[in-house]
């Protein structure tokens, strides 16, 4: 091997420190209310503002990396709501990062399992914090930082989910008029089933033939009742039905998968690497939404990922109602992965009366655009941070 001349060598010894660098000095958190621009009703919730936590990740190096926590209605989609997600950060969460050095993520993902169960919504905006600032320190993309980016756009679904099929109708004809979405994500379960149903007879009816359909039951039918509708959704071409059942009943979920046409999508069953081996080996659902707040942090999200596919499952790139900070830290990972079979639905920066980077992302095209530049590609807005902090 041929020998490293003197001039080269200056060049290592001039190559930053990374350990030293990127050491963790400071985690500040912050709650953001963020008012939507109309109401979300899911099946057990319904929001009229969207809950985030904000996180700051300083390094030794001066550089600050930023990661959003989302929630849907405090802790009713999941257990974890912004009050609890700040309070387990500044308390447990992250002093157990402080004084470790940032460029070592899977380490810092580790510290993170030791120092509390679950939490998975407030590890994950740490773990994105860190990848942030860890790309800002590189000059690397955080799809860079995960693998690489294998697609610099993904399609994206829009969710319709006032309730009130007059203003449904008009929101997805004008989505698919400024060539925004044509797919559609309907929330059901909020209103009786034979409601629910009228309500997709005319969006099935009234939207173009080419629009896509989709249904998201948030857990709320039971076994007898998915028997008795799903031929009524079969009819109506819908193309994937998520988590009509509830998140534990896995064995369901895989004796409806031998009953319907429709492909069925696990949610809120699949948090962890576990739970997707046992969904995927019950054949649960021939579809799985990954997220970060299910997942914890990004390298989860690849190795769940993994092991969907694995199990013969496709996967679907799934949110909740994050800003265009924590919709970036989702397309980075996305843009990773192997596979993204059904695209994704971060829509969250658009149901929001403002969003919360000076960048935001771009939707064109019946896409979003994987933002480009150092870390995610995009910068916390400090007018709207101060504009909706929960003091
Ligand atoms: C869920 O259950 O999918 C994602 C989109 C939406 O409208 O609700 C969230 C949560
Ligand atoms: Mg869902």
């Amino acid at each position: 091997m041929e020998a490293v001349a003197p001039t080269d060598l200056r060049a290592f010894e001039d190559a930053p420190d990374l350990n030293r660098e990127t050491v963790i000095r400071e985690v500040q958190t912050c709650i953001l209310d963020v008012p939507t621009i109309r109401q979300h009703k899911l099946s057990n919730t319904n929001v009229t503002h969207q809950n985030y936590v904000h996180v700051a990740i300083r390094f030794e190096n001066g550089v600050t990396g930023y990661g959003e926590a989302s929630t849907l209605g405090g802790p009713r989609w999941s257990e974890e709501s912004v009050e609890a997600i700040k309070a387990n950060i500044d308390t447990y969460l992250g002093p157990a990062l402080l004084d470790q050095p940032g460029c070592k993520v899977e380490a810092s993902n580790a510290l993170l399992a030791k120092a509390a169960k679950r939490n998975f919504a407030a590890k994950s905006a740490l773990n994105t914090a860190i990848l942030d600032a860890l790309g800002k320190t590189l000059d690397l993309s955080v799809a860079t930082l995960l693998g690489g980016a294998s697609r610099d756009r993904i399609s994206v679904i829009w969710a319709l989910a006032s309730g009130d099929i007059g203003q449904e109708l008009e929101e997805a004809k004008a989505k698919i008029a400024a060539r925004l979405f044509n797919r559609f994500k309907i929330k059901l379960g909020f209103a009786d089933i034979r409601s629910d149903l009228r309500r997709l007879e005319r969006l099935r009816a009234e939207l173009p033939e080419s629009t896509e359909l989709i249904a998201d039951i948030n857990q709320a039918w039971s076994e007898a009742d998915c028997h008795r509708w799903m031929p009524a959704l079969e009819d109506m071409g819908l193309t994937l039905i998520e988590q009509p059942l509830e998140a534990d009943d896995i064995e369901g979920m895989a004796r409806l998968g031998q009953t319907t046409r429709i492909p069925l999508m696990l949610d809120e069953a699949v948090f962890t690497a576990r739970e997707a081996m046992r969904g995927a080996n019950a054949g649960a659902g021939s579809v799985l939404s990954l997220k970060l707040c299910k997942h914890g942090s990004a390298q989860n999200l690849q190795r769940i990922a993994g092991i969907a596919l694995a199990g013969g499952q496709e996967l679907y790139g799934g949110c909740l109602l994050e800003s265009s900070l924590g919709a970036a830290a989702h397309l980075a990972v996305f843009a990773t992965l192997p596979e993204l079979q059904w695209g994704c639905e971060h829509f969250g920066p658009l149901i929001l009366s403002k969003d919360t980077t000076v960048d935001g992302l771009v939707y064109e095209d019946f896409h979003v655009h994987l933002p480009t530049g150092p870390g995610l590609g995009v910068t916390p807005d400090p007018q709207t941070t101060s504009a909706f902090a929960r003091t």
